[in-house]
């Protein structure tokens, strides 16, 4: 696992993505993640392209080693971020929450990687013909915008439509989901929840506390109304806006309701206000640490889980 396919294709030391989470990833974090030895991925979320530029530009201070930029396609700046990250020639370009093919070719021609987060089968199979690198596998565990499928289901279904390096995501955060990614057959992770106690990660310190305090049902899926289903911890807000959509309320209201919710749980750590976006892994996820020490810890235990397992099974 170790030496994966995808740590040669990118020049990464371990086969861990750090995932591009909205106003969460900033350059520091990714920097961080690059640095120890995975890949870090700046979250573009629903920022416009100057934060990108600024947040590259901070990534490339802190390290020299490769980072890439999540392009969250249901943002209203997607088309001009598309266009930075081309310009700017990033080393992996990841894309969430949608289809990408009208990209693939801008992103191509400029050398980036270009790895979607496919949430289906038809999706991998489309990404393959246009030419993408890779594919992350997410399942439902995840936070933020969720499919419908768990992990668990998607990845090994997902490895047996293309022949593409398969990166697992959705539900990990230690070494025992690295080995289970291996098994359901990914050549690497992709890790989100575990990284917003990092050191290095800039959210609000009630944030990081909701986090390391969440239980085994701590996260709740809402947003299924509008057709946008993300997984957050279950706040006061998450328990006003789960009762809006089973309400009369209209549509418009109820998309007032989220606008602005996720800022507010990461720069003010509003405990009452804020939409704090988490995965299920949360609940495994109690205490913090270096970034550096978070990825080498999940393959120092995944090692011999994988050693054991390949006697077992022959
Ligand atoms: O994108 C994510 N996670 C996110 S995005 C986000 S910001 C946001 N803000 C408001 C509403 C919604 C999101 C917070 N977290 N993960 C990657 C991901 N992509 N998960 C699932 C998918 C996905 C879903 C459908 C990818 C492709 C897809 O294809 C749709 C199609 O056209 O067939």
């Amino acid at each position: 696992m170790i030496d994966s396919v995808i740590c040669r294709q990118l020049g990464i030391q371990y086969p861990l993505f750090q995932g591009g989470m909205a106003w969460v990833a900033d350059g520091a974090l990714a920097a961080a993640v690059s640095n120890g030895g995975g890949l870090g991925i700046i979250g573009a979320g629903n920022a416009p392209a100057d934060y990108v530029r600024e947040q590259i530009a901070a990534a490339r201070r802190l390290t020299d080693k490769p980072f890439g930029v999540n392009i969250m396609l249901l943002s209203p700046f997607a088309d001009e971020v598309a266009q930075a990250a081309a310009q700017e020639r990033v080393a992996v370009v990841t894309t969430g929450a949608g289809n990408p093919s009208k990209y693939m070719q801008l992103w191509k021609q400029a050398g980036c990687r270009v790895i979607p987060v496919v949430a289906s089968t038809a999706m991998a199979k489309l990404m393959q013909r246009l030419g993408a690198d890779a594919v992350i596998a997410e399942g439902c565990e995840s936070g933020g915008h969720v499919g419908e499928l768990t992990t668990m289901c998607l990845v090994p279904q997902i490895c047996d439509v293309t022949d593409l390096p398969v990166i697992a995501a959705g539900g990990i955060a230690a070494g025992r989901g690295v080995a289970a990614a291996v098994m359901l057959g990914a050549c690497g992770v992709q890790v989100g929840t575990r990284f917003l106690t990092a050191y290095e990660c800039n959210i609000h310190r009630n944030y990081k506390d909701k986090v390391l305090k969440a239980g085994d049902r701590g996260t709740v899926v809402t947003g299924h109304r509008l057709g946008h289903p993300v997984r957050g911890l279950k706040t006061p807000f998450a328990r006003r806006y789960t009762a809006a959509e089973y309400s009369q309320m209209p549509d418009e209201e109820l998309e007032a309701l989220g606008a602005g919710v996720l800022r507010i749980a990461v720069q003010e750590g509003d405990i009452d206000k804020g939409c704090f976006l988490a995965g299920q892994s949360a609940a495994m996820v109690n205490k913090e640490q270096p970034a550096a020490d978070i990825i080498r810890e999940m393959m120092e235990q995944a090692e011999p889980i994988l050693k054991g397992a390949a006697q077992w099974v022959k």
